[in-house]
């Protein structure tokens, strides 16, 4: 390939960057000693920070972000760096000192970058290790989604997407799981950072896991460029005695070189002396340095070179990922470098004033940007304000897509499963915006979650043109398998966690590439455990879709335990976030899909669950669920309604309605004007209970006898419902599943599990038992024949 220009900074330009690397390394260390001994404490509790994490990632980020990177870029930063980033801001002044001074307090910059809770601008929210760094390759992957859909804005340029990486990151399988699928789409314009500082939170990393990290990285196609060494050994090695020396460290073993970082100048030397005394040169070239210049000769890592690190980020030509192994030390160039225990290690007062003095920081002057330095103020400011970066503009809100109600599909039998499949299967028929920004994607499981005739029509994602080549050899299927760029299906492999982080890309591409979106993710309920942290991780950071989770339940009977769900509606229920629902009813699905997606793109909005079943079910032959609809979205209807006081009802989630109804149908003689509740979402039903004001549950129940019975029953676990006998505090018993599932048909799991029409029966029972008093049982079963 021709040799690019370059956009190396010159010598004096360097310079400047290595004063305000110090200058990042000040603020970030200072913020966290402000945080940690000069803010006055109410609880007596550590405020914490990692001075280590952050030493050894300054002249990373400086480097990114005073040269590297454009307005365009997106980055996500290693959790413990969220000071280098902060300090970085506030020298951008795109953070506030007061901000900076309620580091790690309520409403002060956070503890680790976040999108929702950081007032400057983070990109990428971190915090779990190895999410942030997975979610770049799917923004990378969305990015290009949006360009080749020709959905971002005019002229809009191709950034790349950042991450700097701990390197204890790459312990994360989902790093390696994302990798895979970043392999399988050809991902691009994608730069990993790794901050090879070779420590962990306990101690060393082990030798020569560089080597295995090389060595995967080429295997998924990406370029791997070391930074091991920087200007200064470069040179030395050119020395007499050089290419010992070279070899020596080559060879040393990480913990070795830990402890002598720790240790300085002298212990350097003698090791040096006793290991190398013999080697032509070397006493020369140890002669050459006192312990102090020997020490930082002897630390000048690849990362901590300026110059060696503009150069490495310059080299890059193409849209190649990039994984760039830098070689730092944890706590360089703080009292803290190398010591094996120094991950959450802070300097102490005696350690912070000699640090404070050696950067020439006055007293009273600890915030001011140009304090230390040897460049003015002014000019410091007209610098910073010239920084690429920092042109980046305000992210402007994209515009909300237009959702129509959608019309439920009709049948007197239907799983929800079934009419999830047919309502984007009319979705995909339309030629509307909605049907256009809708992206789905299923981790393999596309034909068993009903997506089959969605993705038929609008055809699978993929950089190229590929055929669906059993079409062609003319092989009959009912599915078309053909990719291109106009595909909006995007089939992931297995792993659930890469499903849950490309709906995080994709839930924020509005905010980040400025294109709407609206994701929706089949996988099988059970299976949400299995990507949980990456669900939570989407959430957290507000990203906005639609997950669809079928089936669920022990309802998928023969297939055992293994894949029946059983703790998943209280995920539905705890996780911040998410909205979730299990209607029964087709016609409630096409109500809450519609809703759910005004609520993804609201600013108040979030994402949303639905927990769905393959069991066929009659459905209700009623004119318009549409009258329903409020109270389907609020989370619950009567779908029986009770007479006035009455004194019993039956609440039900899902898949378990037909057992309801025929309990109803048996009770309505014995207790008159039963009412029969159908719960489309405990969710949002005990969210809006708990908001204070008169809610719907309330309203729902009030219709009730103050002492009525309540029988709830779901096929998940029965504390998803049971709640809703302290709304009234009705006399409540609640039916569900509490163990693991195993193989059987309906009628015997349903039994065994204690959710079949009879079991209700003798919950209404016992519940009306409760609400007389009565120790002894009653019985609602008809005597034997
Ligand atoms: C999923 C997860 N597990 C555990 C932790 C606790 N933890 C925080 S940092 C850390 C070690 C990180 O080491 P590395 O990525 O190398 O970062 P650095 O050395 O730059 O601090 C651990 C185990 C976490 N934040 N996330
Ligand atoms: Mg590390």
């Amino acid at each position: 390939m021709a040799a690019q220009k370059t956009n190396l900074p010159n010598a004096s330009a360097v310079e400047t960057l290595e004063e305000i690397e110090r200058k990042v390394l000040w603020l970030s260390s200072w913020l966290i000693y402000n945080a940690n001994h000069v803010r006055p404490s109410r609880d007596g509790l550590k405020v914490g920070g990692h001075q280590a994490s952050c030493a050894s990632a300054v002249t990373l980020l400086t480097a990114l972000y005073m040269n590297v990177l454009k307005p365009e870029d997106r980055v996500a930063v290693k959790p413990h760096a969220s000071p280098v980033f902060h300090a970085i801001q506030y020298l951008f002044g795109r953070q506030s000192r007061n901000q900076l001074e309620r580091f790690r307090s309520l409403g002060g910059a956070q503890s680790y970058p976040s999108r929702t809770k950081d007032a400057d601008d983070v990109d990428f929210s971190t915090g779990s290790v190895g999410l942030g760094v997975g979610a770049t390759l799917f923004g990378a992957m969305v990015r290009d989604y949006v360009r080749l859909h020709g959905l971002a804005g005019e002229n809009e340029p191709n950034g790349r997407i950042v991450a700097l990486v701990g390197d204890a990151e790459l312990d994360e399988g989902n790093v390696f799981e994302a990798l895979l699928e970043g392999w399988k789409h050809d991902v691009c314009n994608l730069w990993w950072v790794i901050d090879y500082n070779r420590q962990s939170l306990d101690g060393v990393v082990h030798d020569y896991l560089f080597q295995r990290i090389k060595d995967f990285f080429g295997t998924v196609g990406w370029d791997v460029v070391e930074l091991k060494y920087g200007k200064l050994l470069q040179a030395a090695f050119a020395e007499p005695g050089g290419e010992a020396l070279m070899k020596w460290i080559d060879d040393c073993p990480n913990q070795l070189y830990s402890a002598l970082t720790f240790q300085g100048g002298e212990a350097w030397r003698n090791h040096l002396k006793t290991d190398l005394g013999r080697t032509k040169g070397i006493k020369a070239l140890l002669d050459d340095y006192d312990d102090d210049a020997l020490h930082h000769l002897m630390t000048n890592l690849g990362g901590h070179d300026m110059a060696t690190t503009l150069e490495a980020f310059d080299q890059v030509t193409g849209d190649t990922p990039q994984c760039f192994v830098a070689y730092t030390i944890k706590g360089y160039n703080t009292p803290l470098a190398g010591h094996k225990d120094n991950h959450s290690g802070l300097m102490n007062l005696e350690q912070m004033a000699v640090f404070k003095a050696n950067h020439n920081i006055r007293d009273g002057h600890e915030w001011d940007i140009a304090e230390g330095l040897d460049i003015d103020a002014d000019a410091l400011q007209a610098l910073l304000s010239d920084v690429a970066f920092n042109q980046r503009p305000p992210a402007v809100p994209a515009a909300s897509v237009p959702v129509a109600a959608l019309p439920a599909p009709e049948g007197d039998t239907m799983s929800t499963q079934e009419a999830f499949g047919r309502i984007l299967n009319d979705l995909g028929r339309e030629d509307s915006d909605l049907a256009a920004r809708i992206v789905t994607s299923t981790p393999d499981v596309t034909v068993t979650t009903n997506m089959a005739g969605w993705v038929n029509q609008r055809g699978l994602f993929h950089h190229k043109e590929l055929a669906d080549l059993f079409r062609e050899e003319k092989v009959p299927s009912a599915f078309n398998w053909a990719m291109g760029p106009a595909g909006q299906h995007i089939e992931l492999g297995i792993a659930e966690n890469n499903l849950f982080l490309l709906l995080a890309a994709l839930g924020l591409s509005d905010r980040l590439f400025g294109a709407r979106l609206l994701p929706v993710g089949a996988l099988y309920d059970p299976f949400i455990v299995r990507g949980l942290d990456a669900l939570n991780y989407a959430c957290y950071q507000d990203a906005r879709f639609m997950v669809v989770a079928t089936p669920s339940g022990i309802t998928l009977a023969p297939e055992g335990g293994a894949h029946q769900s059983v703790s998943t509606p209280l995920i539905g229920l705890g996780q911040p976030g998410l909205t979730s629902y299990e209607p029964a009813f087709a016609d409630e699905l096409a109500v809450i899909m519609s809703w759910g997606f005004e609520h993804m793109q609201a600013t108040d909005g979030g994402s949303v669950y639905l927990r769905l079943s393959t069991r066929t079910i009659d459905q209700p032959q009623r004119a318009d669920a549409g009258t329903l609809a409020n109270d389907i979205v609020a989370g619950g209807y009567w779908l029986k309604p009770p007479a006035p006081g009455a004194e019993l009802a039956i609440a039900y989630s899902g898949a378990v309605a037909p057992e309801a109804l025929a309990t109803y149908g048996q009770v309505l003689e014995d207790i008159p004007g039963t009412g029969l509740l159908a719960v489309t979402s405990p969710d949002r039903l005990y969210d809006n209970w708990q908001s204070g004001a008169t809610s719907h549950a309330e309203r729902l129940l009030s219709a009730l006898a103050p002492d009525a019975a309540l029988v709830t029953v779901l096929d998940g676990h029965p504390a998803t419902l049971s709640w809703l006998g302290s709304v009234a505090n009705h006399h409540t018993v609640s039916l569900g599943v509490d163990r693991f599932g195993q193989s059987g048909d309906l009628p015997d799991l349903y039994r065994e599990y204690g959710i079949d029409a009879d079991a209700i029966l003798d919950a209404a029972a016992t519940a009306l038992t409760k609400r007389m008093g009565k120790v002894s049982g009653t019985s609602l079963r008809p005597a034997a024949e």
